[in-house]
């Protein structure tokens, strides 16, 4: 088992129990205690071992997956979004605003004029499965440095266009990362997979990529970015559709 297998099990081991504790733990100040300095460990280690500053192995065109396979959402069924696909994103733009000097909205035509990088990374799911996909994109800080984040801004959250969940009801998907991650080198906005528009299934028009963490941070059918000083306002406060339900918030591989 190498590093990034060993952590990853690890983490994925933290957020099965997180989850499988939650509802009676959860209650219990002592749990929340030891949740919360499990994640500061995991923050803690991952930095120790370089991960914060460092990048995320790139591979060859030789190694890309013969599929990427989609997750989660993967045809969202909300009506704004079917509209959207349905006149080929035409009417789409996304949205920077929250702690920002300028707040923008860019069409799909003005991201491409962007500078643009392309990398070949793994994606790696906590359900267990990995694939190698070619991405190109502008990267966040390119549209951060238009949008001009404010001195108290720490967060960028990511609003999808999907709503996902069963049973109990569909609540939208969104995602946040500091600001350490968002000025990453590697940390893009994708609108290309292997060299073609984003496939429906995995986040048409514009998705996150956010290579040192695991698959559930790389929000997908992304509409808006709001820089923002603290999460709690916004689902049930733990930043993101996942953490919501027990996952890292620092989902670090
Ligand atoms: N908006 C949105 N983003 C999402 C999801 C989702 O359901 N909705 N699923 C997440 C999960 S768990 C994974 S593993 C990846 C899957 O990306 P893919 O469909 O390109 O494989 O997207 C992530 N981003
Ligand atoms: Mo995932």
């Amino acid at each position: 088992m190498n590093k990034r297998q060993f952590l990853q099990r690890a983490l994925a081991g933290v957020s099965a129990f997180a989850v499988a504790g939650c509802d009676r733990l959860n209650k219990s100040p002592w749990f929340a205690d030891v949740l919360s300095a499990g994640e500061s460990l995991n923050r803690r280690v991952h930095h120790l071992l370089g991960g914060r500053v460092s990048m995320a192995q790139e591979f060859t065109e030789a190694d890309l997956s013969p599929t990427f396979r989609g997750n989660g959402s993967t045809n969202p069924s909300d009506a704004p979004y079917r509209a959207m696909v349905a006149d080929g994103f035409v009417n789409w733009s996304l949205t920077v605003d929250g702690l920002v000097d300028k707040p923008i909205t860019l069409s799909l035509a003005q991201l491409r004029t962007l500078p643009s990088r392309t990398q070949i990374t793994r994606h790696d799911c906590v359900e267990g499965w990995s694939a190698i996909g070619k991405w190109t994109g502008v990267p966040l800080a390119q549209v951060l440095a238009l949008a001009k984040p404010k001195a108290n801004a720490r967060y960028v959250v990511f609003h999808c266009a999907d709503t996902y969940g069963s049973g109990g009801g569909r609540t939208p998907y969104y995602e946040s990362i500091d600001l350490l991650d968002a000025y990453h080198p590697q940390t893009i906005l994708a609108y290309n997979l292997n060299g073609k528009p984003l496939p429906t299934a995995n986040g048409a028009p514009l998705r996150l990529r956010v290579e040192r963490q695991l698959g559930y941070k790389h929000a997908k059918f992304v509409m808006r970015l709001e820089l923002v000083e603290s999460f709690a306002h916004l689902g049930r406060g733990k930043g993101g559709y996942w953490e919501d339900r027990g996952y890292q918030w620092y989902a670090g591989i």
